[in-house]
C-alpha cells in the first residue's frame, strides 16, 4: 500500500492543553508521526510520498464535509489571534467560552465579531490548541486523505493517509479532541463522489468518532461504526452510546460498540468481528478505517490493554472485510510505540489482503 504523508504536519505543534484546571503538555505531538515514518522506512509497505492533489479539487473535497463559515474561521484564526495582541504569537489559541448549541437558548446562528467567542462557537473542548501552522497542517492532512481515497478509487487495494493533527472528533463546523478537519470523513465522501455507492467507516481509535458519526448520522449511503471506551466514563463523553443508531434516512446506519475501560484484546477483537460483520451486511464497496493506536496498553490517556503484537491480528481482521480500504492516522500517545503499533496493523492487513 502507498502511504501519503503530510509534509506540513510539524507546523501544528501545540504547547499545552487544559486538564483538570491546569495546563499540561500536549499529548498530540509531531514526534508521533515521525515515529510512524521511521518505522515505515524500516519495514516498507509500499511507496512513501507526499500527496499530490489539485488545490481546487482539495478545497472542494474539504467543502463537501465542512461548512464555509467554519473553514473561513480556521483559515484566518491565527492571524486574528495575533492581531488581537502581538504577544499572542508566543501562545496557542485555546477556547474558554461555549454556547452549548441547541440548549439553554444560546444562539449559534449569529456569528460573533469577538474572536474568543468564535473560537468557542467552533469547538467543544479546551484541549485542542490552534497554532501558527495549524491550518497548513490540517489542510495538508486533508490532502493526504484525498490522495489516499483517489488511489483506492483508482483500484488500489489499500492506501494510508499518514497525517496529524488527527480528524475523527471534528464535525462539519467544529474542532476538538485534537482534531480540526475530519480526514476520514473527507476520504469517505471522496470515495462516494468517485462512484462507490456504499462506503463504511470502521473507527478503531480508543475514543468514539463523534465527528464522523455526526457528519453521516442521517445518511444511508455511509455506514459509521465505532469501537471505543464507554462514553459514560471516557472522552468525548457526550456521544458514542450503543443506542445511537442513526436518524431519518440514516436510521440503522450507525453502530456504536462501547467497551468498558480495562478491556483487553480478547473482548476487543470480538467487537471488531461484530463491526466487520456489520460492514459486510451493509454491502459496502469501500472501507475507511480511522486508525487510532491509543487502544495500546501503554497509552497515557486511554484505558484498553492491547499489546503491540495484537495489532497484527487487528490488521488481519480488517483485511477480512475484503474491501478497498483507506486508513487515516488518528490517536495513539505512547509515542515511542506508536510507529511499531501502526505498522504492525498495516502489515497485518497487507499480508492478509
Ligand atoms: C484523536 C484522539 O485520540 N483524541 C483524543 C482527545 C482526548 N482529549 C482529552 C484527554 C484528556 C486526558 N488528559 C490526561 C492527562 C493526564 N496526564
Ligand atoms: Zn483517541
Amino acid at each position: 500500500m502507498k502511504t501519503f504523508h503530510n509534509p506540513h504536519h510539524a507546523a501544528h505543534a501545540g504547547q499545552q492543553e487544559m486538564f483538570r484546571g491546569r495546563m499540561v503538555p500536549c499529548h498530540e505531538v509531531p514526534a508521533r508521526l515521525d515515529f510512524v515514518l521511521a518505522e515505515l522506512r524500516r519495514r516498507p509497505l509500499g511507496a512513501l510520498q507526499p500527496p499530490e492533489v489539485d488545490d481546487a479539487l482539495l478545497d472542494a473535497a474539504i467543502g463537501r464535509v465542512h461548512s464555509a463559515r467554519y473553514l473561513d474561521f480556521l483559515r484566518g484564526a491565527w492571524d486574528e489571534w495575533v492581531a488581537m495582541d502581538p504577544d499572542n504569537a508566543q501562545r496557542d489559541a485555546l477556547p474558554s467560552v461555549w454556547p452549548l448549541p441547541n440548549r439553554h437558548g444560546f444562539r449559534n446562528d449569529v456569528l460573533p465579531a469577538n474572536f474568543a467567542a468564535r473560537l468557542g462557537l467552533f469547538s467543544f473542548d479546551s484541549g485542542s490548541p490552534l497554532t501558527a501552522g495549524t491550518w497548513a497542517a490540517a489542510r495538508g492532512g486533508a490532502a493526504c486523505a484525498l490522495a489516499a481515497a483517489n488511489d483506492v478509487a483508482a483500484g488500489a487495494r489499500s492506501a494510508f493517509a499518514l497525517s496529524r493533527p488527527p480528524g475523527h472528533h471534528a464535525g462539519g463546523d467544529f474542532f476538538g479532541g485534537y482534531c480540526l478537519l475530519n480526514n476520514a470523513a473527507i476520504a469517505a465522501q471522496a470515495l462516494r463522489d468517485a462512484g462507490h455507492h456504499r462506503v463504511a467507516v470502521l473507527d478503531v481509535d480508543y475514543h468514539h468518532g463523534n465527528g464522523t458519526q455526526t457528519l453521516f448520522y442521517e445518511r444511508a449511503d455511509v455506514l459509521t461504526v465505532s469501537i471505543h471506551g464507554d462514553p459514560a466514563s471516557e472522552y468525548p463523553f457526550f456521544l458514542g452510546h450503543a443506542d445511537e443508531r442513526g436518524a431519518g434516512a440514516g436510521e440503522g446506519f450507525n453502530l456504536n460498540l462501547p467497551l468498558p475501560r480495562g478491556t483487553g484484546f480478547d473482548l476487543w477483537i470480538q467487537a471488531l468481528a461484530t463491526g466487520v460483520q456489520a460492514v459486510q451486511r451493509f454491502g459496502a464497496t469501500a472501507l475507511v478505517v480511522p486508525m487510532g493506536l491509543d487502544t495500546f496498553e501503554g497509552d497515557p490517556i486511554s484505558g484498553f490493554t492491547l499489546k503491540s503484537a495484537d495489532y497484527l491480528a487487528v490488521g488481519r481482521a480488517l483485511a477480512g472485510a475484503g474491501l478497498p480500504t483507506v486508513f487515516t492516522f488518528e490517536g495513539g500517545y505512547a509515542v515511542d510505540a506508536v510507529g511499531t503499533n501502526a505498522v504492525n496493523l498495516l502489515e497485518g492487513f497487507q499480508q492478509a489482503a
